[in-house]
Formats: structure tokens, sequence, C-alpha cells
């Protein structure tokens, strides 16, 4: 028998697996190893989904034990109205019926009513075209002077990148005003698909794969932690979703400064793909186990149960998810637009700890950099 007597999953590799290419890349990630882009290919092509579970398990129970992670948190989108016209997007003013654009002070007021137990805000939307880093940087400020204690994951790549050029920046100086102005890290948005052939079919108009990598890693280096999100289920092939997660690992063995990767489900409503059907939910289990073996350098694997769902989220902590965001209370649109099951996204606490204890996990509270307490019983 092969590898460590303990893992029950050795066992199961030696005699269910018999194709050896399968055999060899799983006994890699049970000694944990790091597997190849050919490798990992090759698990989203002849990979049976409970094998992909097996081995996604292990990984997440090597970071992150028993425990899944969430947060009571809330987001704000100022606007959807955008400079771009990403064929997959329902939410800019191009593609749906309504527009918005909040001033400061309506922000404002949404944040003076929020809960005080509300840990993270959640800033991001469309690419206003009028809009600069001073703007967007007094915003910031405004909301630490009346909630020093909230913590401000804001503005996704895409829209640093016109924010910053438009105010005449370069990324270094712009991310450094903005992390004194009170940013305290970037969300994964606007990741889309990095091959850039992809790309320009999709959102041509988007910055470019490698504006969104060098902003995210100036602000590792900075200190600014990030997100990073993958936009899958559309026109990608296994390849496009490999050298995806290859230029992420890539990026995070240089920096470290990301803190979770998060799949996201194409949904088809309303929107110019409308015509592609949505991917199967072992197509989307596959997804998120796939990246949780090949993510070896990123601590969570985040299912973002507002595009996804409440019931899938829950099946996916047994696909290498560690961690289902937050209470949301409502304040996200970009996924109602586009079809998603909770057309007004709330979870409550309690509800999601029963979420995660009926997937046999241990909820734990987060704030936005993952720091947390664990209860008596487990620390
Ligand atoms: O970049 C837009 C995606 C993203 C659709 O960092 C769509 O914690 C599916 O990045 N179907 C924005 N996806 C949201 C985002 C995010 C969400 C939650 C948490 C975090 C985080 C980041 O939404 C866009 C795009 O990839 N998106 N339209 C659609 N029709």
């Amino acid at each position: 028998m092969t590898g460590k007597p303990g893992n029950y999953r050795y066992r199961i590799l030696d005699s269910l697996i018999s194709a050896p290419a399968l055999k060899t890349i799983g006994l890699k990630v049970l000694d944990g190893k790091r597997i190849t882009p050919e490798e990992g290919l090759t698990l989203f092509t002849e990979g049976e989904l409970g094998f992909l579970g097996m081995l996604a398990d292990e990984v997440r129970i090597r970071k992150n034990g028993d425990a899944a992670y969430y947060i009571r948190n809330y987001h704000i989108e100022p606007t959807n109205i955008c400079v771009n016209k990403c064929l997959f997007c329902s939410f800019s003013h191009h593609f749906s019926p309504t527009k918005w654009e909040l001033n400061m002070d309506a922000i404002i007021e949404k944040v003076e009513k929020l809960d005080e137990t509300i840990r993270e805000l959640h800033i991001t939307g469309a690419v206003h075209p009028d809009r600069d880093i001073h703007y967007y940087g007094e915003l910031l400020k405004k909301i630490k002077s009346i909630r020093p204690d909230l913590q401000l994951k804001a503005y996704s790549a895409v829209e640093l990148d016109y924010m910053i050029k438009k105010s005449g920046m370069n990324f270094t100086d712009g991310l450094t005003w903005l992390k004194s102005c009170g940013l305290d890290s970037i969300p994964g948005g606007g990741a889309e698909i990095f091959d850039e052939n992809l790309r320009r079919t999709i959102c041509g108009m988007k910055s470019s794969a490698a504006t969104w990598l060098e902003i995210h890693e100036t602000a590792h280096r900075l200190g600014i932690s990030s997100n990073a999100t993958m936009l899958y289920g559309h026109v990608e092939t296994p390849e496009h979703r490999i050298d995806h997660l290859e230029r992420l690992r890539n990026l995070q063995d240089r920096t470290s400064g990301f803190n979770a990767f998060i799949p996201l489900k194409f949904r088809n409503s309303n929107n110019k793909l409308s015509n592609i059907a949505e991917v199967s939910v072992v197509e989307d289990m596959k997804m998120y186990a796939v990246a949780r073996i090949y993510l070896d350098n990123f601590p969570h694997i985040k299912a973002y149960w507002p595009a996804v769902g409440r019931k899938l989220a829950q099946v996916s902590l047994s696909f290498g998810v560690d961690d289902l965001d937050g209470t949301i209370n409502d304040s996200t649109r970009i996924y109602s637009m586009a079809g998603a099951e909770d057309q007004n996204p709330v979870m409550t606490v309690s509800e999601m700890k029963e979420l995660i204890t009926g997937a046999k996990r241990t909820p734990i509270e987060r704030d936005s950099l993952y720091n947390f307490q664990l209860p008596p019983s487990l620390s």
C-alpha cells in the first residue's frame, strides 16, 4: 500500500482509482506536493467528482481543519453606470432597466444606519466615467470618520485602474493614498478570465489581465491584501481555467497577499450571454475542488452564496470550500439581476451557523482579514 497508514484516503486511492495518471496526481496531493498545470487539466477532464472531493477535502483540512468561516458584512454598490460593456454583465446600466448613482450623502446615510455588529463593508460597483480617486478616497475617509471599526474591502482592480489613471497617478501612489484614506483590502472582482483572447471577446473594454494582476501585486507589496475571483461556466475551456489559476498561484508565490479565491459561477439572466446554459452542480463542485487542490498557497476558498444559492454553498463545504462570505443583508444586486435564486440575499448569523453545522463543520466568525477567535473547544 502507498502512503501513510493513518490516512484512509491513501487506501481509497490504492483500491479504487485505476487510471495511473489520476493515481499519481492523487498521491502527490495527499503527500502535500504541488501539481502541474497538465495535472490540473487532467483533474478537470478525467477526475470523477468523488475523487476530486476527496483530494480537495484533504487540502482543506490541512489548511483550515473543520472551520468554516463567515462574516457580518454589508455591500454598497455606488453606481451601475459603467464605461465598460461586458457581455456577461446584467448589472450595468447598458443592459439593465434601472440606472443609479448614489451620491456621497446617500452612501453615508446607509453607513449611519448600519447595525453596529457589521464588521466589513464591501464597496464595489460599475466604473463610473466621472468619478475619480479623490471622490472614492474622500468616501473612505468619511466612512472611517463615522465608523472607524468598519473594515473597508473596496474597489475591484478594474475600478482602481480607471480611477487611478484618471487622476494621473501610478498604481503605487494611488493605492498608497487610498490606504491612507482607510482602504483595508481589495475585493477579487474584475478578474473574469485571464486568457487574453477570451477576455477580448467577453469583456474587451475592461482592464487587461496583466493590469488586474499588476494592481493586486502592487497592493500586496503595500500591505493591502486582496481576494481573487474567476468567472467560470460561460465559453471558457478547462485550459483557460487552469491558465487563470496558474497566474494566480504564481502571483501568490511572490507576494502571499491573497486571502481567498472565489470561483464565480456565470448566471445567465438578463445579459448578452443569456443563450449559454448555466453549468451543472457537478461542474460547480469540480470547479471548487480543483481550485482548492491547485491553489495550494491560497489560505481560503470561498463559496459566495448569493451567486450559487445557499444549498449549493452548503454542499461546497465538502469540496474544498472553507468560507461562505457573509450575512449581506440584501445589499447587493449583481447576482439577483443575473438571475440568482436569492433575489433579496439576507442570511442571519443563526442561519449561517445552521448551514455550516449541517455540513459538519464548525462555524467561525472572522473579520475582513481573517482574524478570528477559535472557540475554547478548538483552541
Ligand atoms: O467581476 C458579473 C461577476 C464580479 C455576472 O472579493 C457575474 O470577497 C456571474 O467580484 N454571472 C463582481 N458572475 C463580484 C465579486 C465578488 C463577489 C463577492 C465577494 C467578493 C470578494 C468579490 O461578479 C464581477 C464578475 O466576475 N459577475 N456578472 C454574471 N452574470
